[in-house]
């Protein structure tokens, strides 16, 4: 039987990010491409007939969602392109690319022009690949539990590729009797999207999920070291490097890990009050300081006992040589949130709804405020916004602008105000 490679959610250009320079690419996006171009080397040394990607290899968009210019992503595809040349150049069969979530169609659609017959972007389709017949299930990806179209799939067949979001540790995905469904349809299933690889998922013998190949700022839940504060710094968990591919070969399916050039380190403080918190993350990095191989650290933080993420980053920013992510996970202590009896509420309220009450229990001084609060402030378009820092800074500002004549704040020293604290603004 033919020796197949299946590769998935490189996520590649998730690390293109916003830099006006033409030529400068980030140190993450450098290091991605390294990890690439050596996990690309491993695989041809497996000597796979064909290889199969199984979504979110490239990626189009950054991690906030935004897509990433074209100009950005420009700056990595001559090398991107290289390493998939060299990939074709060294199989039989050549490359198949499935589409994930995060992938464009037209990215795939471009490479497969450019890179010619040996790069095939496959769709809700069946293809012979050497001796194997296997059927490339398009993406219905959605947020939360959904569905897909069964009764279009073909009722039989040897191989399954797709990139769907398994039902796992309560998380709801696409519906676990789909899975069973395709499983009693194909001999073998194969799912990207989960960065984990797994045998038999879902108690399902023939259903296998795929290793992430290499680390992207879409970490799911990897790591390599873990520092838990409080706790024992000088001995962090380690753990095997969670990436990787998997090599089918006659019946024997394998899980070929590749161990990254930089670990992964996940910091997980666990403090009481936000200044447990600036403590643990000192005697954390210090700890990270002592490590030899502290310039090749991509550190990612979740944090217990703090309101705002600014409170960790202030602390993160005076060690410049270690690469903290910038996703930092923010947990506020249970008992932090005051609850607040809205007496008579039992239900989820609309906002005009809230507006009504809150204006109904305050008198007539403080509901003119009130209102025009909720007509620039607490607007349903301002709480569904992304609240980046030019929306904090603006509402903020607008904020201090309607109170101000309410507490008899004169316009002079508001704005004297304003501009002394404008330049704290971190500027996206
Ligand atoms: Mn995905």
């Amino acid at each position: 039987m033919s020796r197949i490679a299946i590769l998935s959610d490189a996520h590649l250009l998730i690390q293109a990010e916003r830099f006006r320079d033409e030529n400068y690419r980030s140190p993450r996006g450098e290091i991605s491409l390294e990890n690439f171009n050596r996990v690309i080397s491993q695989v041809i040394a497996e000597q796979p007939e064909a290889v199969i990607l199984a979504g979110d290899m490239f990626d189009e968009r950054e991690k906030g969602g935004e897509w990433v210019a074209d100009s950005e992503a420009a700056k990595y595809w001559p090398e991107i392109r290289n390493e998939l040349e060299r990939l074709i150049a060294h199989t039989t069969y050549g490359v198949y690319a499935l589409r994930g979530n995060h992938d464009s169609g037209s990215v795939l659609k471009e490479l497969e022009d450019h890179l010619g017959d040996g790069f095939h972007f496959v769709r809700d389709e069946e293809r012979d690949i050497g001796d194997h017949r296997v059927y490339f299930l398009e993406t219905r990806y959605r947020q939360g539990s959904y569905r897909i179209p069964v009764e279009q799939l073909p009722g039989e067949g040897e191989i399954l590729i797709m990139h769907e979001t398994l039902p796992w540790g309560g998380i709801p995905g696409l519906e676990e009797e789909l899975f069973q469904e395709l499983s009693r349809r194909f001999c073998l299933l194969f799912d990207g999207h989960m960065h984990h690889f797994a045998r038999s998922p879902l108690d399902i013998p023939n259903f296998y999920a795929l290793p992430a190949l290499i680390p992207s700022r879409e970490l799911k839940n990897a790591f390599t070291v873990k520092y838990e504060w409080p706790g024992d710094l000088d001995n962090p968990e380690a753990k095997d490097s969670p990436f990787g591919y998997v090599i089918l070969d006659g019946n024997d399916i394998s899980f070929q890990r590749y161990a990254p050039i930089q670990s992964i380190v996940k910091v997980e403080i666990k403090g009481n009050s936000p200044a447990e918190v600036v403590t643990g993350v000192n005697e954390v990095y210090s700890a990270l300081m002592k490590r030899e191989d502290r310039d090749k650290l991509w550190v990612w933080i979740s944090a217990r006992g703090v309101m705002f993420r600014g409170t960790v980053t202030k602390e993160t920013n005076k060690y410049p040589e270690i690469n903290t992510l910038d996703d930092i996970d923010i947990q506020p202590r249970k008992e932090d949130r005051k609850s607040v009896e809205l007496r008579g509420l039992d239900k989820v309220i609309t906002l005009s709804e809230l507006e009504a009450k809150a204006l109904a229990s305050l008198a007539w001084r403080d509901r003119d405020l009130a209102e025009s609060l909720f007509d620039e402030i607490f607007t349903a378009e301002n709480l569904s916004r992304r609240a980046d820092s030019n929306l904090q800074r603006f509402l903020f500002q607008k904020l201090l602008e309607l109170a101000a004549p309410h507490y008899g704040v004169s316009p002079e020293r508001l704005n004297s105000f304003l501009l002394r604290v404008d330049p704290l603004w971190k500027r996206r």
